[in-house]
């Protein structure tokens, strides 16, 4: 039976970068959840009758978010509905499940790399046909509908068994329950050369993938071990849990800090990898090498031709602005365009699907291609051992030979989390005001050649985005950005994003710290921070 519920409007369920993201018990206040999913299907047309994706990753109250996310879509009136078993799908199989049965969106269960648990964050957002999140005009017309909403419709019905497959019937409605893996696995064997990939585990290669006991698991265990025959013991953690085991599922070098050490002994593993929460991002990490991911999309963009899925040669590359410039060096050789778009996914999708771009990434951790419509952390590792495997070269080597052609940018991201929000906004607005003067202010050895604040128009619909972040370009090609997060839950985090390029090989394998040193103090220097923020130093680097 379908019932029509009144409620009332909850504060600050505007999305962000990625969907809404809150802390859990927001979430689970009454009706929370309900409001938003009536919001997202009050600005949809159309979807009567045709097929919503639903999953997630598989943090706490992942499973009540979901049966109320069934029971909505039902009494809304679409006509099938796909879960992946238990709940799950990792953002990319989401992003795939969508494409694959034609679905009208989808909507994912997901905090990506926060911490789970009743003192975590959730996470819940929409992604539309293309299998990609909903872009800036839907996101802020949900945001409009949760201010005004005054009802929702739900189907009063028992909860649904989520964990066995099978096809349940509510009227001339479905909701199917998929194994959440099998159809991302196969898009895999397309795209890379498994036969080759499985060669090298045969030969001796080694890799240790710790999926973080999140969504990851079942997938790296069916892909790495069972298809491509990587030892027993390749995937650690590979049960998700609802807590992450306690961990915090950032595949960053800070929390996954223990695949580092293991990865700089001289007997490591030839490749460690990890992924996050949703299954989105990766980390690299050869023996001897940290690869940042500003440098891996670079290297990827310019070995893609390697993996079967992109002999053709790739159409263009993508990168959000603050995103080391590598990959700029690679397009420039390959003579194919490159776009720099404002931080988070949804900004390459028009790329995409207009056949621009092939490869796309983020500093933040994600690589992705137009396989799918979001960053996929699997598939970066798949096409590092189909490179490696092609190449028949260790990642140390693959790296130091692509700064010698190309030039390295150092890079690093320091990011002050859960500052005061005043603070931090006045930071922005008084570096911001400050800009025009910048132009040809001398520190030391550095000359500031300009400095603006980021707006992106969209080649393909036109639409324009303003302050996506402030940017201090030097006349030696360093730069400084600063922006503030669009994914906390509390709080604010500004980030600061500090680059400079080195031509020179006898002068690539400086720490990233000395290498940048003079920078970062300037980033200090320029912008405030320990004034407007209190903060000394930053709470991660990364
Ligand atoms: C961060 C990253 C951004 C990424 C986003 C979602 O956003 O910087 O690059 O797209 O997280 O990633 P922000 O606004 O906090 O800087 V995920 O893996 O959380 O879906
Ligand atoms: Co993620």
């Amino acid at each position: 039976m379908i019932e029509t519920i009144a409620t009332t409007p909850f504060e600050g369920q505007r999305p962000g970068t990625s969907g809404l993201r809150k802390k859990t018990l927001l979430f689970q206040q009454k009706n929370y959840v309900e409001n938003f999913v009536q919001s997202i299907f009050d600005c949809l047309e159309g979807f009567e009758g045709s097929t919503l994706v639903v999953g997630g990753d598989g943090r706490f109250f992942n499973r009540e978010a979901i049966q109320i996310v069934i029971k909505i879509a039902l009494a809304n009136g679409f006509g099938r509905i796909l879960v992946g078993q238990g709940g799950l799908l990792s953002t990319p199989a989401a992003s795939n499940v969508i494409r694959q049965y034609g679905a009208f969106g989808g909507i994912v269960l997901s905090a990506s790399h926060n911490p789970g648990g009743p003192h975590g964050d959730v996470g819940i957002k929409y992604n539309v046909a293309n299998g990609g999140p909903a872009p800036e005009k839907v996101t802020e017309a949900v945001f409009a509908r949760t201010k005004e909403i005054k009802q929702y419709r739900i189907l009063n019905a028992p909860d649904l068994d989520l964990d066995r497959l099978q096809t349940l019937r509510f009227g001339a409605a479905t909701v199917e329950i998929i194994d959440p893996v099998s159809d991302y696995a196969a898009l895999m064997q397309k795209l890379f050369d498994f036969d080759r990939i499985a060669a090298l585990f045969k030969s001796g290669f080694r890799l240790q993938f710790d999926a973080m006991s999140a969504v990851t698991g079942p997938y790296a265990a069916r892909i790495f071990e069972e298809f491509l025959g990587a030892a027993p013991g390749s995937v650690l953690n590979a049960t998700p849990l609802p807590d992450f085991g306690g961990h915090h599922p950032d595949p960053n070098l800070v929390h996954a800090k223990h695949l580092y050490d293991l990865a700089m002994t001289s007997d490591g593993p030839d490749l460690c990898a990890a992924s996050d929460g949703d299954g989105d991002r990766n980390l690299i990490i050869g023996r001897g090498r940290f690869v940042t991911p500003s440098d891996s999309l670079a290297l990827i963009a310019a070995n893609a031709h390697l993996a079967p899925g992109y002999a053709g040669g790739i159409k263009g590359v993508a990168r959000s602005m603050p995103t080391s410039r590598a990959a700029d060096k690679v397009a420039e050789k390959l003579k194919i365009p490159l776009f720099e778009t404002p931080t988070g996914w949804k900004f390459f999708g028009n790329l995409l699907d207009a056949g621009m771009a092939t490869i796309c990434g983020e500093e933040s951790a994600g690589t992705g291609s137009d396989h799918v419509r979001e960053k996929d952390g699997l598939w970066a590792v798949l096409m590092w051992l189909n490179i490696l495997a092609a190449r028949g070269e260790s990642v140390d080597a693959i790296v130091t030979k692509h700064w010698a052609e190309y030039g390295r940018n150092y890079y690093a991201r320091h990011d002050y989390e859960e500052v005061e929000s005043d603070g931090a906004n006045a930071l922005i607005d008084a570096l911001r005001a400050a800009l025009p003067s910048l132009k040809g202010k001398q520190y030391g050895d550095l000359r500031i050649a300009g400095a603006d604040d980021f707006s992106y128009h969209d080649p393909v619909d036109g639409s324009d985005s303003a302050h996506q972040g402030l940017r201090i370009h030097f006349e030696d090609g360093g730069r400084i950005v600063y922006r503030l997060s669009g994914t906390g839950t509390a709080g604010a985090t500004l980030r600061v994003y500090i680059e400079r390029f080195e031509p020179d090989p006898t002068r690539q394998q400086i720490e990233t710290a000395t290498a940048l040193a003079d920078l970062i103090t300037l980033s200090n220097e320029i912008a405030g921070i320990a004034k407007f923020t209190g903060r000394a130093a930053p709470s991660v680097i990364t």
